[in-house]
């Protein structure tokens, strides 16, 4: 389809929307707030919609995808949903042999380790995920007034599951290939920033409000590494994006020193974990990006009181940036209560 700038709808929204204003660096009169992974296993909903059904047939199927992605805004009202979706799908759309394992989460059958590996990476065609035009399109009609965000996985923790073959705590085999192979890495990466850069192109031409990038891993790296070895590929992924008017937001954990080089890297928004409070971040970041973050997601296991206060200093911090959205630092807890998230965002709405 062609591509015509700002659609009306995504041209209505951007003025009303707090968290459309936020990510554009302007203050709404009130602090917009949404939860990384608000959808899923929180909710007994989602629990029971999923009883039968593997994850990534779930992904599959426009239904059940706009029903999941729906369930947490009619419990919390936030102010954006997210795409109920994995970072896993376009790699399974285009022909790796990967699934999601109850309890484990991403496994690759054949991990990448020599260069005929990279052969089944070949660039994403909408075709490949029709099911996510079809969802993103339900949705904006069922959401009104809430934008929903687009997503997809960075070039880097895609590699690292790719290479590790499943979830890694220390990333070692990801780093020993960057570091003995640097042309087989770049190889990788390009051909990842390629699939990741279709798939958010996809979600974002059928409606998608904002995008998030998650690399969740990269926080593992050093930032003269990072700048070295991933920076380059995220940037082209969210360069991509510079002329869609939706805002990118650019998420990572545990990367305090990486603030700055993600936001360079072409973020309009940064994510921060909760180990750098927000106003040390904006400093971080530059001070000319909007901030997103970062309540640490075991706080909703404290007292009340105790809650409330940290809700009120992660609003307090975040007023030190030129926009800000309220999140968790990380994924919501499995363990959550909603009734606390939902309380949460009633504290964020107050202040
Ligand atoms: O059985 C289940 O219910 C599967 C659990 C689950 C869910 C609900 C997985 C497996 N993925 C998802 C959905 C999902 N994944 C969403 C949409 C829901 C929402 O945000 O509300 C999103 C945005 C993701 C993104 C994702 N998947 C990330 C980046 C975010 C993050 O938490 O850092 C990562 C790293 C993954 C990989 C993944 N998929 C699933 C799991 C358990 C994991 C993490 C495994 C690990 O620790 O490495």
């Amino acid at each position: 389809p062609p591509r015509s700038g700002l659609s009306p709808r995504r041209r209505g929204l951007t003025a009303t929307s707090p968290f459309l204003r936020a990510a554009a660096g302007d203050r709404p009169e009130r602090v917009p707030v949404w939860f990384m992974r608000q959808a899923g296993r929180v909710l007994p909903e989602y629990r029971a919609l999923r009883a039968t059904t593997a994850m990534l047939d779930s992904c599959r199927n426009a239904e059940m995808v706009t029903e999941i992605t729906l369930q947490p805004v009619r419990r919390f009202r936030p102010d954006a949903a997210i795409f109920f979706s994995d970072i896993v799908l376009p790699l399974a759309a285009v022909g790796v042999d990967v699934d999601i394992v109850a309890g484990v989460g991403p496994v690759v059958a054949h991990p990448i380790r020599a260069r005929a590996d990279l052969d089944v990476l070949r660039p994403l065609q909408p075709d490949d995920v029709q099911y996510v035009s079809t969802a993103v399109g339900m949705l904006i009609r069922e959401l009104g007034e809430t934008p929903l965000i687009g997503f997809a996985g960075a070039p880097f923790t895609l590699a690292s599951y790719l290479i590790e073959g499943g979830p890694s705590r220390s990333h070692t085999r990801t780093k020993a290939l960057m570091y003995s192979d640097p042309e087989l890495w770049h190889d990788l990466l390009g051909r990842l920033a390629e699939i990741t850069t279709g798939f958010l192109r996809v979600q974002v031409d059928a409606g998608a409000d904002a995008v998030q990038l998650f690399d969740s891993w990269a926080g593992a790296l050093n930032e003269e590494d990072y700048l070295r070895y991933v920076a380059p590929h995220s940037a082209r992924v969210l360069a991509a994006f510079a002329d869609d008017g939706v805002p990118r937001i650019h998420f990572g954990v545990n990367t305090g020193q990486l603030l700055g080089a993600m936001g360079a890297a072409g973020a309009d928004v940064v994510g921060v974990d909760w180990r750098v409070p927000l106003d040390e971040a904006a400093l971080r970041v530059g001070g000319d990006r909007a901030v997103q973050g970062n309540l640490d997601p075991a706080t909703v296991f404290a007292p009340a009181d105790v809650l409330a206060e940290k809700v009120r200093d992660v609003c307090r911090r975040g007023a030190a940036a030129p926009g800000h959205i309220f999140n968790f630092g990380h994924g919501v807890l499995p363990e959550s209560d909603p009734g606390v998230l939902a309380h949460i965002v009633d504290l964020v709405h107050e202040f």
